[in-house]
């Protein structure tokens, strides 16, 4: 590199800056962050349309009174779960879907699935959405789980109002007895031949999204369908947490077992909010359904809000994931720590650790790679896979120009992608530094 005098007092300046940190000579490694940020919308998808809450709330009051003239519940095996079933199939059917009820027995008594298929769209890439419309004995079951029925069910009305055109297929399920074991969602997925498993993309499970003292939970069970409800959440400026009860404990769990991936919201049943949540949602630290399993599990154990944000983000899902033309980006995972790079000396690197990506990395996949540095000719940059592998990214090139702030595709079909990934960087010449800015992943 040419030497000039300016460069000189900067580099002696970073030198000292990297003796007394004791960087010098060393590879520091900025610690990998668990830091996964939602991917954008994917490319094509549509807008979604606000979802009416007055429309949300009528379904939930047809449902309260379906139990009110069914013995106070709407069960498996009751009078008031088959009224249910009706209900829905009925508006439904006059909406223009292709409705199927799918009958099984359990405990003795019949029970009954419901399917509604939006005509058109990929028959080969299905998008699900379902909710259990059975409740306990004990109660009408309006949050649990009239709340998750009313909000795919007013969705799919609006997916007839607009006539949309999806580039998926859409489906939505309301089952029966999930409250006896996810019976109707396991005797659906296990009549499903492997053929048609395939085909379904995505299922989508909405079962408690409107609980009085709510907080905003996540599946985190599949990165994309996770990623696209917290960039909902995140575009109305409601922060999100991770849902950490819900494994196998509704009936997304008969289709995960099945290997499809899955998402969905939960605004909580009866576990206590903490003070830190009450700070973040506001409400009260008690149970987040105090109403839970219960003869109150009505009308009045509905919190608005969160109903009606839940719907909005039920929307959204069907809308983005359903219209999108090209399959929405991955997940991402990012180091924004900053890591001094010495200046003619050692290699360091900045990672990542991927996880709840399966199989092998895409052949596309994108990492973008920012390093502040006032002589991009001095550095040697490379990807490195969490088995070693190493692809060269800047040999260098670049002569006296500053910094590197570029995304690369790396065809990495042949790594792992769960793992740690780094960034490694040299300066192979006196004079002249800089450092890691940021190092991510985009799969
Ligand atoms: N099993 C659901 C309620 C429930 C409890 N934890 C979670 C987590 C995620 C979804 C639902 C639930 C029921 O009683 O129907
Ligand atoms: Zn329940
Ligand atoms: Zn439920
Ligand atoms: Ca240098």
């Amino acid at each position: 590199m040419n030497l000039s005098v300016p460069r000189r007092a900067t580099a002696v300046a970073a030198l000292t800056v990297l003796a007394v940190t004791g960087l010098a000579g060393t590879t520091a490694t900025a610690a990998p962050p668990s830091a996964q940020t939602a991917p954008a919308a994917p490319a094509g998808a549509l807008a979604a349309p606000d979802i009416p809450l007055a429309n949300v709330k009528q379904h939930l009051a047809d449902l309260q009174s379906i139990a009110t003239a069914n013995g106070g519940n709407r069960a498996h095996g009751r009078t008031g779960y088959k009224a249910s079933i009706d209900f829905v199939k009925a508006k439904l059917d006059a909406a223009g879907f292709t409705t199927t009820v799918q009958q099984f027995t359990y405990n003795g008594t019949t029970g009954y699935n419901l399917i509604a298929d939006w005509p058109g769209g990929d028959a080969n890439q299905v998008l699900m959405a379902g909710a259990h419309l059975d409740s306990v004995t004990s109660g009408p079951g309006i949050n649990d789980n009239g709340s998750g029925s009313a909000g795919i069910l007013e969705t799919a009305l609006a997916v007839s109002r607009a006539n949309l055109q999806p580039t998926k297929h859409l489906r939505f399920g309301w089952w029966g007895a999930e409250e006896l074991g996810l019976v109707g969602s396991k005797h659906y997925v296990n009549n499903l031949p492997s053929t048609e498993r395939s085909k379904i993309t995505g299922y989508l499970n909405f079962d408690m999204i409107a609980s009085k003292n709510a907080g905003y939970f996540v599946y985190d069970d599949d990165p994309t369908l996770e990623g696209v409800f917290k960039n909902y959440f995140a575009g109305i400026g409601v922060p999100t947490e991770i849902e950490t009860e819900g494994d196998g404990r509704s009936d997304h769990a008969s289709f995960k077992n099945v290997g499809i991936p899955v998402g969905g919201l939960f605004t909580g049943a009866s576990r206590v909010k903490t003070s830190a949540q009450v700070q973040k949602w506001g409400g009260t630290a008690t149970a987040f359904d105090s109403c839970y399993h219960s003869s109150c599990d009505t009308t009045a154990a509905v919190n608005d809000t969160a109903l009606d944000r839940n719907s909005d983000a039920i929307a959204h899902a069907i809308w983005t994931l359903g219209t999108a033309t090209t399959p929405p980006p991955g997940p991402v995972f990012e180091n924004t720590a900053d890591v001094s790079i010495p200046d003619n000396g050692a290699a360091v690197t900045s990672s990542v650790t991927v996880s709840g990506v399966t199989g092998n990395a895409p052949a596309t996949l994108k990492v973008g790679v920012d390093i502040v540095h006032t002589y991009v000719g001095d550095l040697v940059v490379d990807l490195i896979a969490p088995d070693g592998s190493v692809y060269n990214l800047h040999n260098r090139s670049g002569g006296s120009a500053d910094n590197i702030v570029q995304t690369y595709t790396v065809n990495a079909s042949s790594e792992v992608a769960g793992g740690v990934w780094k960034l490694r960087v040299q300066d192979k010449a006196a004079i002249d530094t800089g450092y890691i800015n940021s190092f991510k992943l985009t799969f």
